[in-house]
């Protein structure tokens, strides 16, 4: 494609606003503020394996799990870039104990708020596998002129304005999602801008892969493992086992799944009744993507979207994908502690 076909996220944000005469254009800026930070933090990223910046940070974050130092720069140049923006009131990071309020005029009269998991899958950072940014943006439903509460960000994923992630893999894309469409933006390196590679993406409604840490089968219960060995034997509706394709970077493994179709599961086990992935940091953004791409994200109980968080960090089990295939799962997969 010539570069004067290429169209910008700016560009695309811009004309989506243009589709709404009463928009202000602060969900473009906003896109672009986190565009800007994901380039940023691509830079890092790319430069991870050349520059002694590999290692623990020697910090735990509030799951009581290792940092290492590209999640604290991660965490460091987003709050940074939205707290100079003047579209978002505050953050909460799965970095961060508490969420965040800008404390200045500009934000106080902001109107959303972002949550973000800046760097997720980091574990795989020092075997170079693909990593990513998660983020989330909510209008706040506290008063205007005034900081931000906690209130703005323990919102159900239904309220949610837009979602997103930018994968650092073979290539570095964004991938957003607004009621309008799934759209994503592959990183033209020349230009240094993020431009439309994957227009109005689709979920398929059916898949043959399937995607969970098969390794933990024996905390599994045996709905659980009922569902693995109907994965796993030469099934009715498929005719064949579906593949199994687990790189254990929830963006990487929703990437491929957005794209290809499929299952991506982190169910609850028995050290683990609520799964391992954080409701407001990883799951709302992707099940938001999944449903807007035609797919579906549940956690066994009802839609992933659907939960009223009532803590910052709390987590869900979470089956996402293709719809008849999740569907299929939850023929099998039986439940029993509550998401929240
Ligand atoms: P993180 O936020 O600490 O990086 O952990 C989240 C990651 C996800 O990207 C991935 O889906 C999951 O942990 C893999 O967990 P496991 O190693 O238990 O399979
Ligand atoms: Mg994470």
């Amino acid at each position: 494609m010539s570069q004067s076909k290429l169209i910008t996220l700016d560009e695309f944000t811009i004309q989506e606003t243009r589709k709404f005469p009463q928009a202000t254009g602060d969900l473009s800026a906003l896109l672009r503020d986190i565009g800007l930070a994901g380039k940023i933090i691509n830079k890092q990223v790319r430069k991870a394996g050349l520059v002694d910046i590999l290692g623990k940070h020697g910090a735990t974050n509030v799951q009581g799990e290792e940092q290492m130092k590209l999640d604290v720069y991660a965490n460091e140049t987003l709050i940074n870039i939205l707290k100079n923006c003047t579209e978002c009131a505050g953050i909460a990071s799965e970095e961060n104990d508490d969420h965040l309020p800008y404390e200045d005029t500009f934000s106080y009269n902001s109107k959303y708020v972002v949550l973000f998991d800046p760097l997720d899958g980091s574990s795989n950072i020092d075997v170079n596998a693909s990593i990513g940014t998660i983020f989330a943006i909510y209008r706040r439903v506290s008063e205007l002129g005034k900081p931000c509460t906690q209130a703005d960000f323990l919102q159900p994923g239904r309220n949610l304005i837009a979602a997103g992630y930018i994968i650092y893999g073979s290539s570095t894309m964004m991938v957003y999602a607004t009621r309008l469409g799934v759209n994503g933006f592959t990183l033209e390196p020349s230009i240094g801008e993020f431009c439309l590679s994957h227009p109005n993406m689709k979920c398929n409604e059916k898949g043959k892969i399937y995607s969970v840490n098969q390794g933990n089968w024996v905390k599994y219960d045996e709905s659980m493992r009922n569902y693995l060995n109907y994965c796993m034997e030469s099934n009715k509706d498929e005719g064949r086992p579906y593949t199994q394709r687990y790189i254990g970077s929830m963006v990487a493994d929703m990437h491929r799944t957005l794209i290809k179709g499929g299952i991506f599961m982190y169910p609850g086990d028995t050290s683990a009744p609520k799964g391992k992935l954080r409701l407001q940091y990883e799951c709302n953004p992707m099940a938001f993507i999944m449903e807007v791409a035609g797919g579906m994200a549940v956690s066994g109980e009802g839609h992933v979207l659907d939960i009223q968080p009532t803590e910052l960090h709390q987590r869900t089990p979470i089956f996402i994908g293709s719809k008849k295939m999740v569907e299929k799962a939850m023929e099998f997969v039986q439940v029993r502690e509550v998401a929240n």
